[in-house]
């Protein structure tokens, strides 16, 4: 045989290897180009993608040719059917199907009833190379004999499995570097399929949904009794500080993006960073001790603490982890009041699966993106100003009295409002993160300020009570110099750090009364008793605490750090603190007592979401 020949050759023996590859991958980037339209380029997304087909590849190697054949064929088929859901998928839900979504039935029930009006003749070219492969597989059958070195097969096997596994392992390595959490926390699955291709994506998924399901802890003895003996003890319901003063009344309870509260009161070269929250202040009831106790979920932490006074999950996001759970939350405890209950985002329903989150939490309805007039965009979605204005036409449609959350948008890192943001002058702080949040926050708080005109407006704030607060920081840690430049804080600690670790909060009722500042220390988790005492709906399952009735608390971060009237303990650093001088304090047996409380108090609330025990704190 001449050199041609045995290339010929070599290429008619492995055709259906290139014709696997080249189908698999078109179809993979014919979907990557559907859910990003106006994304990134072929050279970009190509390699990955390549190298998970290359990964199937390596397994198909191992096997004779014929039935070689057929595995591809399995594998195209199933890829196939994947994409062609996960389309349908994403033109309801602008998401990508995951395990934790197939598992939850609420879900399935949901998308089952449209799906039909979902699909587009035009997905079914997904399965079209199938009309031609299995007649192919007859000829093949017929004209191809089988190889049968073993040894052979299985060294080109492992040698392929292993270049492109290690190649395929660079590419998420890379984008972990890029994005740190994001496989953790899988907030965005989204953007892991757009940049590692949809195979990866799933396998991803799987991975994260087995470990996160295998990970639960074992429940100890008569731990059960001890939850509930705990939970009694929080109770703080009829606390006379008041009690029902929110009944029959609509609540309007508005987290605002990134919201932090040094902003709050300050001004830049003469101008208020935030005039019209400072003004809605002043007509309110503020606490300037509240803390943000969100972990890896971020804005969805923040969101499941005050609606169910239940900490995150110690890894991921609790509304991935937990969406399958009972859960005692305050949409539920509203509607069972007869209350309306609705929840608002401008951005797409999946994103933190929150399409699944909300209905394992009984919200009513969710308005999300599909649900608002999109035109108007600022970073991942609607911007604030057509968000708010059109919530508020959406509000005058609800039965009263409703109870209805609203989660805000625009001022998301990296605060990039592209001329949306207008021109707020921040000096020569214009260019830096810092300077970029001060005009991002300072644009939300005028569209907050028409919002809170519009709702006196239309005598919401008389029939209403509105909760405002921020779900986390804005600041991240690096960019700490340029903050304490800007607070004008020298010699800076991690006890200072930590008090920058502050959000608004307040509470305004109708006819501004109550208004003034309370010092009380407190946070997200006590959002939820507080409500339920102000508006008699008896939710009885919380670890927060009444806001308004208990006066400085042991307040617990997920991480474990702690504030209890007295001491601060940061975990990170192992560091206990005084909390009103700074001082550094020497643990000792008291100090260690209670920071192994706040570790139980934490280990119980995840037994509560890892063994779904509010199904059966409930029935009791
Ligand atoms: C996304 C928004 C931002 O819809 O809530 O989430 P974050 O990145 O802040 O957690
Ligand atoms: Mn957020």
């Amino acid at each position: 045989m001449n050199f041609r020949k045995i290339i010929l050759n070599k290429v008619y023996f492995s055709a259906d290897i290139l014709l696997f590859v080249f189908i698999i991958s078109i179809k993979m980037l014919q979907y990557d180009k559907y859910i990003n339209p106006a994304g990134h380029t072929f050279k970009y997304l190509f390699p990955p993608i390549a190298a998970s087909v290359f990964v199937i590849v390596g397994i198909s190697l191992i096997f004779k040719r014929r039935t070689r054949y057929k595995v591809l064929l399995g594998a195209d088929i199933a890829i196939s059917i994947i994409l062609f859901a996960d389309t349908v998928y994403f033109g309801y839900f602008k998401d990508i199907i995951s395990a934790g979504a197939i598992r939850n039935s609420f879900l399935i029930k949901d998308v089952s009833a449209s799906v039909t009006s979902l699909i587009r003749p035009v997905f079914f070219l997904y399965f079209i190379d199938i009309l031609i492969l299995i007649p192919l597989s007859i000829f093949y059958k017929k004209h191809l004999k089988d190889n049968s070195r073993i040894r052979l097969r299985a060294a080109m096997s492992i040698i392929v499995i292993l270049i492109s596994v290690s190649m395929d392992a660079g590419y998420f390595n890379k984008l972990a570097k890029d994005q740190p959490n994001l496989f953790e926390t899988m907030s965005n699955k989204l953007y892991i399929a757009e940049i590692l291709g949809n195979v990866n994506y799933h396998a991803a998924d799987a991975y994260s949904y087995i470990v996160t399901s295998l990970g639960k802890s074992k429940l100890p003895e008569g731990r059960e009794k001890d939850i509930k003996t705990f939970l009694t003890g929080m109770d703080t319901q009829n606390e006379p500080k008041m009690k029902g003063v929110g009944e029959g009344k609509n609540l309007i309870m508005i987290q605002v993006e990134a919201l932090q509260q040094f902003v709050i009161n300050k001004s830049v070269n003469g101008q208020e960073i935030t005039p019209n929250l400072n003004k809605f202040i002043n007509r309110s009831l503020y606490f300037d001790n509240f803390y943000y106790q969100v972990a890896e979920g971020n804005t969805s932490d923040a969101e499941f603490m005050v609606n169910n006074s239940l900490y995150p999950a110690a890894s991921g996001a609790a509304y991935y982890r937990y969406a399958n759970d009972t859960l005692d939350s305050l949409p539920s405890k509203f509607n069972s009041v007869g209350y309306y209950t609705s929840v608002m985002h401008g951005n797409s329903e999946g994103f933190w699966n929150r399409n699944v989150m909300y209905k394992t939490m009984k919200f009513d309805d969710f308005y999300g993106e599909k649900s608002f007039d999109m035109s108007e965009r600022i970073g991942l979605g609607l911007s604030d100003k057509a968000f708010l204005n059109q919530a508020i036409t959406k509000m005058d449609t609800f039965k009263q009295p409703f109870y209805n959350f609203m989660i805000t948008l625009s001022s998301h890192h990296p605060f990039d409002g592209g001329g949306a943001f207008g021109s707020y002058d921040v000096g020569d702080m214009k260019g830096t993160l810092l300077g970029s949040y001060l005009q991002a926050i300072h644009y939300t708080d005028a569209q907050l300020g028409t919002f809170f005109d519009e709702l006196e407006k239309k005598g919401y704030l008389d029939n209403s009570i509105i909760i405002l607060y921020g779900d986390h920081y804005a600041m991240p840690k690096q960019s700490e110099k340029d903050l304490y430049k800007f607070l004008g804080e020298s010699n800076a600690s991690d006890f200072t750090w930590f008090q920058y670790q502050k959000v608004p909060f307040l509470i305004h009722f109708p006819g501004d009364k109550n208004k003034g500042t309370d010092h009380t220390v407190a946070g997200q988790m006590d959002v939820l008793p507080t409500i339920s005492n102000m508006f008699n709906i008896n939710q009885n399952n919380y670890f927060g605490r009444d806001m308004l009735n208990v006066g400085n608390r042991f307040l617990i971060f997920r991480n474990g750090s702690f504030i209890n009237g007295k001491y601060l303990y940061i975990s990170s650093n192992n560091t206990y603190y005084d909390e009103n001088t700074g001082e550094k304090v020497e643990e000792d047996d008291k100090l260690k007592a209670i920071r192994d409380e706040a570790q139980l108090e934490l280990s119980y609330s995840d037994n509560i979401l890892d063994h779904n025990l509010l199904k059966d704190l409930d029935e009791n």
